[in-house]
């Protein structure tokens, strides 16, 4: 009797080389999801991690250390040039985001680009544009929107889809962080405008605004703000910090980003959305809530419980009608056939695993991956409304008694 060809059968699947700029929080999240996606799921690519950089060379190396990366660069031009790697994940500012992504995928590599894709349209414009040109050569380019792999919202997304809410009235997103509460908090790159492009707007606003329109399925087509910096002077940084943490020194500077942002919109369909993003809500520490409510039914998410759903149908008797959980830990909903058996929860990291095994799957397949730098684009242009509305109404008449 033949012998199955256990060579091939059991031949290791093609590396896929990782370079990563940038190390604290994001970049350690990433690593994390670059190191376990290739154990748990059944990858085409095995993902390798190369060479991680950052510009304070005991810095970068002692994180290299941490996070498993075997070699590590302090210029991301050279990460860029390693003939390792081959695709580059981009978890810096946004200030940086543009550049680095178009060299590398003027160079030759896949990207992956955190959120906000930019600081501007203008440089999510031309970062939509490389992604075009290389795409003709292969390359993939997303932006990590994590969220979308939280497999409670992926599941979400599929009920939307296959008509479970009916025609969509509502959607309703809260985001809410209180880090900025205590006015003695430092002056990070966060609380700058030249690095971080906008704040609680683009850093919480732009998830808020992807996972509206992810989960709808449809874009927003104009929107009406409000944003608001409460303090608007801080102690300057003494010393260095990842943007989230850090001691103030005596000397005091302005804050050029908001600290809050309250909007309002239309979908495409007519359905009206609401958004709120603050670093201001004291007691919520990264409370992100997601409500839709349709002609057949309502769906509702929160951070804090994401292994859960919550559904209401609309077609059944209203005595007896009313919100129930579905608990998303079956093997048969979104991501969760590799991990544990039912009732087993996952958490944040997890997105990060999805998110890179995603992407891998992308690549080897030579599938658009999603979201795409466009979905990027199109969110920065929302982002970008919200500050222009924001701005008109910032002279306006009070309701009188
Ligand atoms: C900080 O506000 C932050 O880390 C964001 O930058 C992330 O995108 C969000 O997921 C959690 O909060």
């Amino acid at each position: 009797m033949d012998q199955p060809d256990q060579s091939a059968s059991e031949a290791p699947p093609p590396t896929l080389g990782i370079g990563m700029v940038g190390y604290a929080f994001m970049g350690a999240a990433h690593s994390q999801g670059w190191r376990t996606a290739g154990r748990v799921f059944d990858l085409p690519l095995r993902p390798a991690l190369a060479a991680v950089c950052g510009r304070d060379a005991t810095a970068v190396r002692a994180a290299a250390d941490k996070h498993g990366w075997a070699a590590a660069e302090t210029d991301w031009r050279d990460l860029i040039a390693r003939d390792d790697v081959q695709l580059v994940d981009i978890c810096t500012p946004g200030d940086s985001h543009a550049e680095i992504a178009i060299a590398a995928l003027e160079a030759g590599k896949h990207v992956l680009c955190e959120k906000p894709l930019a600081n501007s349209v203008a440089e999510a414009e031309a970062m939509v544009e490389a992604a075009e040109r290389a795409r003709a050569n292969g390359q993939l380019a997303m932006v990590g929107f994590n969220y979308r792999r939280v497999p409670a919202i992926a599941y979400g997304r599929r009920m939307v889809a296959a008509g479970r809410l009916g025609a969509l009235r509502h959607v309703r997103v809260t985001y809410l962080q209180d880090w900025l509460v205590d006015p003695a908090f430092p002056l990070t790159w966060r609380l700058k405008r030249e690095y971080a492009g906008s704040g609680a707007l683009g850093d919480l606003g732009a998830h808020a605004v992807d996972l509206a329109q992810y989960l709808a399925g449809e874009p927003l087509a104009g929107v009406s703000a409000l944003t608001e910096t409460f303090v608007r002077e801080r102690p300057l940084l003494a010393g260095v910090s990842s943007g989230l943490s850090g001691a103030g020194s005596a000397e005091s500077g302005p804050v050029t980003v908001d600290d809050a942002a309250l909007f309002t919109g239309r979908l495409a369909s007519g359905a009206l959305a609401s958004f709120e993003a603050t670093r201001m809500a004291s007691g919520r520490k990264n409370a992100l809530r997601v409500e839709l409510n349709g002609e057949l039914g309502s769906l509702a998410f929160d951070l804090e419980r994401l292994n859960e759903l919550s559904f209401h149908d609309h077609t059944e008797p209203a005595v007896t009608s009313g919100f129930r959980r579905i608990l998303v830990t079956e093997p048969e909903h979104p991501y969760l056939e590799a991990w544990w058996p039912p009732g087993h929860a996952l958490g944040y990291e997890h997105t990060f695993v999805h998110q890179a095994r995603d992407l891998l799957e992308a690549i080897a397949t030579g599938t658009d991956p999603e979201p795409s730098f466009a979905d990027g684009l199109q969110v920065q242009r929302v982002l970008a409304a919200v500050e222009e509305s924001a701005q008109k109404n910032a002279v306006y008449t009070p309701v009188q008694a």
